[in-house]
């Protein structure tokens, strides 16, 4: 079985200050995005810096970002509209308007570290209607046991859009589950059967759960938005050693990177997006 590769090169919490090779800029990002592709990522996870380094939902910064990215690979763009624990809700949404072929959508409010993840019911359920109708695919994230719930009675409301589920098993938020194999293959064991999943496992847990989760079946996601280590005292050299490690532990699993092409397939993008996608990609 193939496998999907996400890179997830900035998140919204680290800083240059943590890790000197974090890419903050969108000159910075699309670099370090093209390095990825080239390695196997079919999937860019954004998140968005304003020029001091604060994360934003600027909706010129991210159209920027995205040509950047776009002028170096046709990589599928999805948009976090996680973006910042202190950018409001109708920030974060405005973002899905520039119609990427995905963006995230946490489904609950919860603690994360000592801040507020702010998902309050309705605006979530907007979102998705909203997501939906613009047909960006959602990525469901799921910190903890209820996030299921929520996330499928939002499928069952009509409101996701064309299955199969697309979800992030995250591990290791102060606020969510804790980072273990136990929590993992809870959380899996519970999702759909055709849902395509990956895990989003936080700090020094990364690799070991990427590698449980691969051997399950997952896909895989890496980057400096989930650890800026390789090992204990190493840290990384920018997000490229990251997708390395993921793409080697896949190929040791005789999995292969799943090609952007074969990626829209397997989590049945909408016609309108790919055509769109295809008609930027004739241009290059
Ligand atoms: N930062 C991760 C804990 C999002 O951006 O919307 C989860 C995440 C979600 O990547
Ligand atoms: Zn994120």
């Amino acid at each position: 079985m193939d496998v999907t590769i996400t890179v997830a090169p900035t998140g919204p919490i680290a800083t240059k200050k943590d890790n000197p090779t974090l890419p903050t800029q969108p000159l910075e990002i699309a670099e370090e995005v093209h390095r990825a592709y080239l390695a196997g990522a079919s999937i860019a996870h954004i998140h968005l810096r304003d020029e001091d380094d604060r994360p934003t939902a600027d909706l010129d910064i991210a159209r920027r970002t995205i040509d950047l990215i776009q002028e170096r690979c046709d990589i599928l763009i999805q948009l976090s509209t996680g973006v910042g624990l202190a950018v409001p809700f109708e920030e974060r949404a405005r973002l899905v308007e520039l119609r990427p072929p995905m963006a995230t959508l946490n489904p609950c409010t919860m603690s994360f570290g000592d801040a507020m993840f702010l998902n309050p019911p309705g605006d979530v359920r907007e979102l998705a209607a909203r997501m939906r109708d613009l047909q960006v695919k959602p990525e469901l994230e799921i910190y903890d046991t209820g996030h299921v719930e929520a996330a499928l009675r939002l499928r069952d409301d009509g409101l996701l859009g064309e299955e199969p589920l697309q979800v992030s098993i995250v591990l290791g938020v102060r606020g969510g589950m804790a980072a273990t194999a136990e929590n993992l293959l809870m959380i899996a064991g519970r999702l759909p059967a055709d849902a395509v999943w990956q895990v989003i496992a936080i700090g020094r847990p990364n690799l070991e759960l990427t590698a449980i989760a691969l051997a399950l079946g997952g896909n895989a996601r890496a980057g400096m938005e989930d650890t800026l280590y390789l090992g204990k005292g190493v840290k990384t050299d920018g997000n490229l050693p990251l997708v390395e490690r993921a793409v080697a532990l896949a190929a040791a699993l005789g999995r292969r990177p799943r090609t952007v092409a074969e990626t829209r397939e397997a989590l049945a993008l909408a016609r309108a997006t790919v055509a769109a996608d295809d008609a930027l990609a004739t241009q290059r």
